[in-house]
């Protein structure tokens, strides 16, 4: 337990990434008495740690970012449709620095432990150099792509050339020059950076395991007209994107792709190729629930790879062939199957021949001996569980997060859980936020979740504990509006499936950004029917 003179805060913040940025910024707008820990030595979250090349937000610059403030939003200029990682960074540095909120966190430091006093209300936390910190209330905006997977290939620590991973790129730049490049992984992350790399390297091999649906991503500069009218526009859009199914501005077809005739579905899936973006995988209503139109879609893309791909038996590697298309996420890239035409490129199909072992030189597969100087993890993380279970995080009546989740996390919400008082999980498991654009969800669930700390503190509650019946009543809903679409049929990090060992089942809610907002808010204007709510003096 923490020394008695450890003085007693509101509240907690873990983390300064998106989420952390903005409940510290509410916290002291409410006159909370609040610190912030954070692992990284800066805010930035994601945008701090994922700094390999090609490192861009999938989502539109001008709505991926923070509406609170609409002076904030009339000075910052976003110069790109989408936003590399370094602009992101400077721009959650700027909001940092713009409401002075550096001083409020520790950096460079981890929460390894938590436990909540039940006598006393009160959570301390404990960091990595032992200090500790007491708070009533405790923020987890730890993030949900955060604790990065390390593959246990057989030999990993054997490789005697340069080891990197794309979730801890080096800050200072990396030069590849002359270098024998190996990539491991093809989602998000390995899919943008593998041009990059290939243009820099000497060679680059890419060892896929399972193929990824890719799209044209189409970023270009946004244009001073465009400028103009997103500013003439912003409040309308924000408040639009406030509901909407994915949190930003988004149209489907007016029909389902089985109701028009395969002219209607080529032009509108070949306007959406052209336009760019994650929205292709959303051009019809039915493609995310019915196999048939998806099947339109994946024959759709499948054809551009062929097309694009100039050796057959690398098209075909490239295809899919164990998911419906956007069950995973649908990744966005530039230039990334033109890059197989290059000489200096391979595609090492996994499924084929897999890794047997990685050695000091190289990888060594069932089939070849490919030798490298550097290997590049894009493998990708424990999502949405991983940051909270890590930590040794303990609530009343000696629950574990670690084992009360160990079958698939329960939650309320995807804001609380049983168990666990006083606790409020960000953009964690039970919420859509993989699913939406995270800088809108994260100001609902900020918000949220300061409503209920301050409806607490106002009203001499001691304790808000998500009960355990609303808690599973969320969780079988939850599984209920997954089994309703083809997500669950893709083993995806939504599934948990990407983690060996670890539970699969599907852990966002998918019901749309707007109807979760409107049942939070129920929750919240039906006095928290949800939660126990406790006062002990
Ligand atoms: P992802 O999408 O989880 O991708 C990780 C990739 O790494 C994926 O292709 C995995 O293959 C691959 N992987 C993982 N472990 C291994 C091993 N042991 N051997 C070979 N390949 C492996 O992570 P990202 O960082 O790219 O993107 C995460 C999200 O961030 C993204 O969806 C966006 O929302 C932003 P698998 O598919 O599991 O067979």
């Amino acid at each position: 337990n923490a020394p008695n003179d450890t003085p007693v805060r509101d509240l907690l913040v873990v983390g300064a990434g998106l989420a952390g940025i903005y409940a510290m910024y509410r916290a002291l707008e409410k006159g909370l008495d609040v610190v912030g820990v954070e692992a990284g030595e800066s805010v930035g979250g994601t945008w701090y740690w994922n700094r390999y090349p090609g490192a861009r937000c999938d989502v539109e610059s001008v709505d991926y970012s923070y509406s609170f403030d609409r002076q904030l939003e009339k000075d910052w200029r976003w110069t790109e449709r989408f936003a590399t990682q370094p602009e992101i960074r400077s721009y959650l540095d700027h909001v940092a620095d713009r409401y002075d909120l550096r001083r409020h966190f520790t950096f460079g430091r981890r929460v390894t432990a938590a436990r909540f006093d039940e006598q006393a209300s009160t959570w301390t936390l404990t960091l990595d150099d032992g200090a500790q910190h007491r708070a009533r209330f405790v923020m987890m905006a730890t993030g949900c792509l955060s604790a990065p997977h390390r593959p246990d290939l057989p030999g990993i620590d054997d490789f005697a050339g340069t080891q990197l991973f794309t979730a801890q790129w080096p800050d200072e730049p990396v030069d590849l020059t002359g270098k024998r490049v190996g990539l491991i992984g093809t989602g998000s992350s390995g899919i943008q950076a593998a041009p990059l790399l290939a243009e820099q390297a000497q060679s680059l091999t890419v060892f896929q395991r399972s193929a990824n649906y890719t799209v044209p991503a189409r970023n270009r500069p946004l244009t001073e007209e465009e400028q103009q009218e997103i500013q003439a526009t912003y409040p309308q859009r924000r408040e639009a994107s406030r509901y909407a199914p994915a949190g930003s501005l988004s149209t489907t077809h007016p029909q389902k792709a089985t109701e028009v005739s395969a002219e209607e579905r080529a032009r509108a899936f070949e306007a959406r190729w052209q336009e760019g973006g994650v929205l292709f995988a959303k051009t019809f209503p039915d493609q995310g629930t019915d196999l048939v139109a998806n099947d339109y879609a994946r024959e759709f893309a499948e054809a551009k790879i062929r097309a694009i791909v100039a050796d057959p038996q690398v098209a075909e590697d490239l295809i899919p062939t164990d998911h419906p298309i956007g069950t995973k996420r649908i990744v966005t890239d530039t230039g990334y199957y033109e890059m197989y035409n290059r000489d200096d490129v391979q595609l090492v199909n996994l499924r084929r021949e897999p890794i047997e072992q990685v050695t000091a030189w190289g990888i060594k597969t069932s089939t070849a001996a490919y030798e490298l100087d550097v290997l590049v993890f894009a493998t990708g993380f424990d999502a949405l569980t991983g940051a909270l279970t890590s930590i040794d995080l303990r609530g009343a009546r000696g629950a574990v997060l670690a084992d009360e989740w160990a079958d698939g996390p329960t939650t309320y919400l995807g804001l609380g859980v049983a168990g666990f008082p006083n606790l409020i999980t960000l953009n964690g498991p039970g919420s859509p936020s993989v699913l939406a654009n995270m800088s809108t969800h994260t100001e609902q669930q900020v918000d949220w979740g300061m409503d209920l700390v301050t409806y607490c503190l106002e009203n001499g509650i001691d304790q808000a504990e998500p009960r355990r019946d609303a808690a599973e009543k969320w969780t079988e809903h939850l599984g209920e509006v997954a089994e309703g679409t083809l997500f669950t049929r893709a083993a995806s990090w939504y599934m948990g499936a990407n983690v060996e060992g670890k539970k699969r089942t599907f852990m966002p809610y998918i019901g749309g950004f707007g109807n979760y907002r409107r049942l939070c808010d129920e929750a919240r204007d039906t006095g928290y029917a949800g939660y126990v709510l406790t006062t002990r003096s």
